[in-house]
């Protein structure tokens, strides 16, 4: 009787001291989830490139200020329509903050309005490899771009077309719009701009190149006489809306 009564109360004790031992650990755990993060709240700063119109002096462009994550590069491309065309110049970049970036460009090539894109430096590290790698640095979604007018000089708004038969295509647009040969002649897409487009006749079906990435080109004979209006199925429609140009063929 008494060993039961002295193991009933054992029991009890038992029971309270694991019931405080809960109560401690649930206290301390509530506790720690309560406390305020003491992490310091690192603000997150995305990339940027910023960049004021400018003379140019002995090739050279200065950028004021351009922020990656991680290094990469700061590349300037002359102007197809609105958009960034043929590489002229780039320099590394160290991941953070870099001010002043001086890059050397090809001022044979250069056109009145310079385009400046972020690449990030994923191929062989230490070399600027775009389009094979190094893709330009988006933000949902969106290349991290900016634009200058160069103030010193008279260049051309837009890279010269190299012939009468080639179509250029840049950014969003063909270039030129509409394109003149005799039938028999072959035309001949290049492909200038950092985005993808393709080429599709909007109504016979005759021709469609396949997505021509920087620096590819499809080419096309047109034998028949008419008017081929055509598009590009990621920037344009078939009714010749945004992305869309024209060929017109004559008789020979
Ligand atoms: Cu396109």
């Amino acid at each position: 009787m008494k060993l039961l009564i002295q193991g009933d109360r054992n029991i009890k004790t038992y029971r309270i001291l694991a019931m405080l031992m809960i109560t401690t650990l649930i206290l301390t755990a509530c506790n720690g989830r309560a406390a305020p993060a003491v992490t310091p709240t690192a603000t997150v700063e995305g990339p940027i490139i910023v960049v004021r119109e400018q003379s140019i002096e002995a090739g050279t462009v200065v950028i004021d200020q351009a922020r990656t994550i991680i290094s990469g590069w700061l590349a300037v491309y002359a102007q197809v329509c609105e958009g960034p065309g043929p590489l002229l110049g780039y320099a590394a970049l160290a991941g953070g903050l870099s001010r002043n970036v001086m890059i050397e460009v090809d001022m044979a090539q250069a056109t009145q309005t310079l385009h400046v894109r972020l690449h990030e430096d994923t191929g062989e590290v230490g070399r600027f490899e775009f389009p094979a790698a190094d893709a330009t640095v988006k933000t949902a979604g969106v290349p991290v771009a900016a634009a200058f007018q160069v103030k010193n000089l008279s260049l051309p708004q837009n890279i010269a077309v190299p012939d009468a038969n080639t179509v250029l295509m840049g950014e969003s647009c063909f270039l030129p719009n509409s394109i003149t040969i005799p039938a028999g002649a072959t035309i001949v897409w290049m492909e200038m701009g950092l985005l993808d487009h393709n080429a599709v006749a909007a109504e016979d079906g005759s021709f469609q190149s396949p997505l021509l990435h920087n620096g590819e080109s499809f080419e096309h004979t047109f034998y028949e006489p008419g008017v081929y209006p055509y598009f590009c199925a990621l920037h344009g429609s078939r009714d010749g809306k945004g992305m869309a140009g024209i060929i017109i063929v004559t008789e020979n």
